[in-house]
């Protein structure tokens, strides 16, 4: 069947006519082949990235179907017990949470696998009880879970490294408090008025969306880049008496009425969605550390690292207000910090104000 717009939905094959009626044929790219395609970039690789970036692809699949029918079944609402961030854990948190485990452990391909949702790391034994595997996954199985009863999008978020411990030992901390810089690959999946998978592997970022009908995702976005300008600031203002004083002067800076201000204010409390938002559209999120929140209350390591990687690799920013986040050297886990993150001169301006009020302080 061929719509309208010249795209066949089955096949996904997009047939586009020009003026004078020529008709070209573009086929539309699988993330499937472009992960294989894109392995030649890894010119060392065994596979094992490809096969890796294809079980977190098969699990989104599985959550996403889990998302888009969460009012119908019980699987919406709080389970009974709370991670170790204290937080009531949603249902959909925990199943989202296994089902991203048990694709990263079926497929053989990680030797470690942390998780918000999990107290500790998770160290994965071989069949052979050795483990030969390289690389480690650290994720948020289900930001921003507690828009789920109110059905605003949610996502995943995903962060690899190799492991720095020799390979066929048990893996280390160590190998999870790695800086961001070490990333091999990061990105998200967001489950939203359509389900997309976000990614890079230092290549750029590429988007690609979810045919539910045929269970594809298939290249819609390529090469993500942020808009020169950003007019958009996504912070949650009912905190804003508990902001440092920059970041009071940042919000007021963006409400003035001068040059291409006021800003737009865009919050949907959901890191993924905001983000995904404003990489297209052009803006900044910033969540400041608060005396609710002492250090932020982002994590770093399955949150701001894979988000900085996606915003640096568009050509964006992310910084903890005073130094680039994937520089930062993790010290534990769950560590918390302060995130800014988005267009490059808009990220720079909250930094200045940060610098500029912070010295008054002093
Ligand atoms: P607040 C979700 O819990 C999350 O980690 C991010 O996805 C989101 O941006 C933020 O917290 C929302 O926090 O305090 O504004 O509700």
């Amino acid at each position: 069947m061929t719509s309208d717009t010249g795209r066949t939905e089955t096949t996904g094959i997009q047939i586009t006519k020009s003026s004078d009626n020529q008709i070209t044929m573009n086929q539309l790219i699988t993330l499937g082949e472009f992960i294989i395609d894109r392995q030649a970039h890894f010119p060392y690789s065994t596979g094992e990235l490809s096969s890796l970036l294809n079980s977190i692809r098969l699990a989104a699949k599985v959550v996403n179907h889990e998302v888009n029918k969460a009012g119908l079944v019980d699987i919406i609402g709080a389970a009974e017990n709370e991670n170790i961030q204290g937080e009531q854990q949603q249902k959909l948190d925990v199943f989202a949470n296994k089902v991203f485990i048990q694709a990263l452990i079926n497929r053989e391909i990680v030797c470690g696998i942390a998780s918000e949702e999990e107290d500790s790391y998770i160290n994965v034994v071989g069949k052979d009880k050795g483990n030969n595997n390289k690389y480690i996954v650290l994720m948020d199985p289900l930001d921003g879970s507690s828009n789920i009863d109110v059905n605003v999008s949610v996502g995943t978020i995903f962060s690899i490294y190799r492991r720095i411990s020799p390979v066929g030992k048990p893996v280390t901390e160590d190998d999870f408090l790695q800086p961001g810089v070490n990333q091999i690959a990061a990105g998200y999946v967001i489950y939203g008025t359509s389900t997309m998978l976000v990614y890079t592997t230092g290549h750029g970022v590429n988007g690609f969306t979810l045919n539910p009908a045929l269970g594809v995702f298939y290249l819609s976005h390529p090469d993500m880049f942020f808009p020169d300008k950003g007019k958009i600031y996504s912070i949650n203002e009912g905190n804003y008496r508990h902001f440092p004083k920059g970041i009071k002067k940042y919000i007021k800076y963006c409400q003035e009425e001068e040059g291409d201000r006021p800003y737009t204010s865009r919050y949907i409390g959901s890191l993924v969605s905001d983000f995904h938002r404003n990489m297209i559209k052009g803006g900044v999120y910033l969540y400041p550390n608060s005396s609710r929140y002492p250090n932020g209350k982002l994590r770093l390591l399955y949150e701001c690292n894979p988000i900085a990687f996606l915003a640096e690799q568009a050509g964006g920013k992310a910084s903890n207000g005073k130094q680039r986040i994937m520089e930062l050297k993790p010290e534990e886990l769950h560590q918390r910090v302060p995130f800014y993150v988005g267009n490059k001169c808009m990220v720079e301006k909250i930094e200045k104000y940060i610098k500029k009020y912070d010295r008054e302080r002093t």
